[in-house]
């Protein structure tokens, strides 16, 4: 099989590179990916010789028609994705969420390939922290930044696709990753790498905001599970019950380096802070029969602290730069 990966030098992407490089030798993988600040070539290097590596973008129709006509499946990673970013300058996410997933979707209509859109759970906005419901593939899209809309905007372009063009296509929503390769711009290497520095934490506001982690593999073998057995046209979630407010993931990470856990900082908190992502991932786990294999935060936390730690040529050099970023936004 012929597979296109968008995005794949980018953290979950690569991930889902070498997950697939090592557990389906008969998948062929190509990526496309733009190498934006946020992509990597060297999150590919252990998988370089089974991997072809295209930079380019995936606005750019020619290139992204030829290599879509050259693949039997799409799975369609690239995005901006931080939210800080969304708020400071919006238009690259229209560009590339919106106008990157038009153009895909115009090849895989034209080829009639089969295509897989990775998504979020943050399309259908925030819950209360005592709300009992959690997102279904039912609740009402109602995002709220500019990241989160344009990636919501991405998900119904699909859906029409599909119902009005026939694409075989799937969409999948998933909640906040965890792992190796993820860009320290995110809230958890932030704080590795900041702690790494002997730095204080930054929790923003109260650090009461609820997120469901998952680890990446698990977000990935999900992913699997989808291509494989998922029927077209259908949207699944998938999370792994790993609800945590930022103040418990924050003094669980000081706790494992050794320092107090009161040894953190509270700053400026994101306008529009979403405050509690949770979701009901019953449909996957039902139909198709995924499970995860990361059910103890912690341990994934320790493996992860211990990835940056030995990994640091991979992160040092955007350190510097990312928290100059930070500090301008009050971050
Ligand atoms: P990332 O920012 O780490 O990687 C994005 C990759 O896309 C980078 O390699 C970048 O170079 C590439 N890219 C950006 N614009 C491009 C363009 N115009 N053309 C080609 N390549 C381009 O993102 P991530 O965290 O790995 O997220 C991957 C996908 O998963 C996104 O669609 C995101 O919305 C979704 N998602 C992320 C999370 C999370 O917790 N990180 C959770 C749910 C869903
Ligand atoms: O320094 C920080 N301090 C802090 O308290 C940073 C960077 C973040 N935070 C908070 C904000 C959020 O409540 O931590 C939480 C997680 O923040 P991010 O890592 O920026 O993730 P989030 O905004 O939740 O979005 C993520 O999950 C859904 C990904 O970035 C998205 O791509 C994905 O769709």
């Amino acid at each position: 099989m012929r597979l296109l990966v968008t995005g794949g030098a980018g953290f979950i992407g690569s991930n889902f590179v070498h997950q697939t490089v090592r557990e389906r030798p008969d998948v062929e993988v190509t990526v496309i990916d733009a190498l934006t600040y946020a992509g990597d070539r060297t999150s590919l290097a252990p998988v370089a010789d089974r991997v072809t590596l295209v930079e380019g973008d995936i606005t750019d129709g020619e290139l992204v028609d030829r290599l879509v006509g050259e693949s039997d499946l799409v799975v369609h990673f690239a995005a901006e994705s931080h939210n800080d970013n969304s708020l400071s300058n919006p238009w690259p996410f229209v560009q590339t969420n919106l106008i990157g997933t038009y153009t895909l979707l115009e090849a895989v209509r034209k080829h009639g390939v089969r295509y897989h859109h990775i998504s979020t759970d943050e399309v259908y906005g925030d819950l209360e922290l005592d709300d009992p419901a959690k997102f279904t593939a039912e609740t009402p899209y109602n995002p709220s930044s500019p990241y989160s809309s344009t990636k919501a905007g991405s998900d119904l372009l699909v859906r029409a696709w599909a119902r009005s063009f026939g694409i075989q296509a799937t969409i999948s929503n998933c909640s906040n990753n965890y792992g190796p390769y993820q860009h320290i711009e995110k809230f958890i290497p932030r704080q590795i790498t900041n702690l790494v520095d002997g730095v204080k934490p930054r929790l923003y506001g109260k650090g009461e905001n609820v997120r469901d982690w998952i680890h990446v593999e698990d977000h990935n073998s999900a992913v699997w599970a989808i291509i494989d057995q998922g029927r077209s046209g259908e949207t699944y979630l998938i999370g792994a019950d790993g609800e945590k407010n930022n103040l418990e993931v924050v003094q669980t990470l000081l706790e494992i380096f050794g320092f107090d856990k009161d040894d953190f900082d509270h700053v400026k908190d994101r306008p529009g802070h979403d405050m509690r992502y949770a979701i009901d991932s019953s449909k996957l786990r039902t139909e198709l029969g995924w499970e995860p294999r990361y059910t103890d935060f912690r341990s994934g936390l320790e493996a992860t602290v211990e990835w940056y730690k030995a990994n640091e040529a991979w992160w040092r050099p955007a350190k510097a730069a990312t928290e100059a970023k930070y500090a301008a936004a009050g971050h």
